[in-house]
């Protein structure tokens, strides 16, 4: 028998994750009893379950790996190990998604066969409160039992069974017996990308949401129009993406996304519990519309071509126009609802000053209102007459939302200084700096505490386009980081620390590479490429 299942078999251990001091991998073995027995064992359980095993004197104890980002909420180690080559799967009725991410992973490691040894795995819809709308439980003993109150809650554990597999086909394939229970802190564990500066192509965006899924990140924010470009296509004012498409950033990619395609989008990621939430950026940031319908100008606008550069703040509808622009609000806005059935929508509000600014946001904000959605708004907008549902995005690091919290106005966080990922990963790489010159390094991203923030639904991390123009490009800045995001979502400050995530991330550099992520090689993680 081997150590763990020594160990284990006297009774399952639970871990207490976040009192384990981490071992940085290669050391583990060399650890002389600085601690009590229970304590060692608990962390030698612990670092043989971050994944640490074939780089250390951990080795003989514990393969299978158990590494899984974001940190299980509980995980307790049981004896034993589970050795199968093929898995049946036995799956409850109002199971689609779940079933289907299954299917897919089952037959991607071959394990979908009729193998030797073959294990079943349950797929159960369970009336269990605690686990909320996203939890799960994973059971795995003599057999694999999934369960959650809600599709969305097993493809999460779905996940989770991912990420405890090897990322590629094995002859057999073991798995440490143990039991999960699993629900994440925050609702809203999101990235947005910016796809008006530098447009990305829906195959892009299929693979992005794949990859989001294997981390439980469940929202897209897609900011789809700003000055450089207009990006969704708008039946009633073609000529949004006839000219407001054509254009981009300087050196970035023009385009545009038929109804078609985002529709496309919306179900593909919902079957991965991915909910795109699109944003259409006014009063400000609307170059590209005004270039493409002149009239939601104000006359003594002299500038109404396409734009590809940088700076901001300049470009705003005639708002002393209400009766051509609230118009083409409301029909933009329909046509928006139609296509995306995420609850949220946003309507933008950042970075212009204009004196009917805080009128405009009202306005529109109900208009959401009345066709039965919740607006998000950027942190400015907090000027702005809304109901207290009407929820705020907060981007800048200092700035004063208490007000707002008071009303009760719900927060999305996403402080510059630690989730813009435009920024670099490191100090000095090029691109964008202004909020913070040393860039947003992986391990300043993952120090972010969203608890002072009482009325946070969760984080969103945000990749603007200006300086990142192509797909390898936006991978190596949104991979590795986009991990720590979710698990700053999922992981209240106490049951997460940064060296266990390093840990654990480092261990499950096989899942980002056979997903294809040309990721950044984090010195942290031990992924540097060799000099
Ligand atoms: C600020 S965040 C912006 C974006 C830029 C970004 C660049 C926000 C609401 N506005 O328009 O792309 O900085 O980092």
């Amino acid at each position: 028998m081997h150590a763990v299942q020594h160990l284990a078999s006297r009774g399952v251990v639970s871990v207490n994750w976040a009192s384990c001091r981490a071992t940085p991998c290669g050391r583990a073995g060399t650890m002389r009893l600085p601690f009590k027995l229970h304590a060692l064992i608990v962390c030698l359980v612990a670092a043989a379950a971050s994944g640490c095993t074939q780089r250390t004197a951990v080795t003989e104890l514990a393969p299978p790996l158990t590494s899984i980002v974001p940190i299980p909420q509980s995980m307790q180690p049981a004896a034993g190990e589970l050795r199968f080559s093929s898995v049946k799967v036995e799956a409850a009725a109002g199971t689609p998604h779940a079933t289907q991410a299954l299917t897919e992973l089952l037959a991607r490691l071959g394990l979908n066969g009729s193998g030797a040894t073959s294990v079943t795995l349950h797929l159960e819809l369970v009336d269990a409160p605690e686990l909320g709308e996203e939890g799960y439980r994973l059971v795995i003993d003599d057999a694999i039992r999934l369960s959650a109150r809600t599709d969305a809650g097993l493809l999460h554990g779905v996940q989770s069974l991912r990420q405890l597999l090897p990322a590629q086909k094995q002859a057999e394939h073991r798995l440490a017996q143990l039991a999960i229970r699993d629900a994440p802190a925050y609702r809203w564990r999101g990235i947005s990308l910016d796809v008006a500066r530098s447009f990305l192509p829906v195959e892009y965006l299929e693979k992005h949401i794949d990859r989001m899924a294997v981390f439980k990140l469940n929202r897209l924010h897609l900011h789809l129009t700003d000055d450089q470009g207009w990006r969704i296509e708008i039946k009633r004012y073609p000529k949004l993406v006839e000219i407001g498409g054509r254009s981009a950033v300087e050196g970035g990619r023009a385009g545009y996304y038929t109804q078609e395609q985002l529709k496309h989008l919306v179900a593909y990621a919902q079957a991965r519990g991915v909910t795109i939430v699109p944003e259409i950026d006014m009063p400000g940031h609307v170059q590209a519309a005004l270039a493409s319908y002149n009239e939601l100008a104000c006359a003594d606008v002299k500038n109404l071509s396409p734009y590809s550069g940088v700076e901001v703040g300049f470009s705003v509808f005639c708002l002393e126009k209400p009766e051509v622009v609230y118009p083409f609000v409301r029909n933009v806005l329909e046509e928006v609802v139609a296509i995306f059935p995420s609850q949220e929508i946003h309507i933008g509000g950042d970075e212009i000053k204009d004196p009917l600014y805080a009128d405009f946001v009202a306005r529109t904000a109900a208009m959401m209102d009345e066709m039965g959605r919740t607006p998000i708004v950027w942190e400015e907008g907090s000027v702005a007459d809304m109901k207290p549902s009407a929820i705020l995005q907060l981007w800048n690091d200092g700035y004063a939302i208490d007000a707002a919290v008071a009303k009760g106005h719900p927060l999305i966080l996403s402080p510059c200084s630690y989730l813009y990922i435009d920024h670099g990963n490191y100090a000095g790489q090029p691109g964008a700096d202004w909020c913070r010159a040393e860039g947003v390094p992986l391990k300043r991203l993952y120090s972010f505490d969203p608890a002072p923030f009482k009325t946070a639904v969760g984080i969103e991390a945000a990749l603007w386009t200006e300086f990142v123009h192509a797909d390898a490009s936006a991978d190596e800045h949104l991979w590795p980081r986009l991990a720590a995001v979710a698990e700053l979502g999922w992981n209240p400050a106490g049951q997460r620390s940064y060296a266990g995530f390093v840990q654990r991330m480092g261990a499950l550099r096989p899942q980002l590479d056979a997903l294809g992520v040309q990721y950044h090689p984090e010195p942290d993680l031990g992924w540097a490429k060799p000099e």
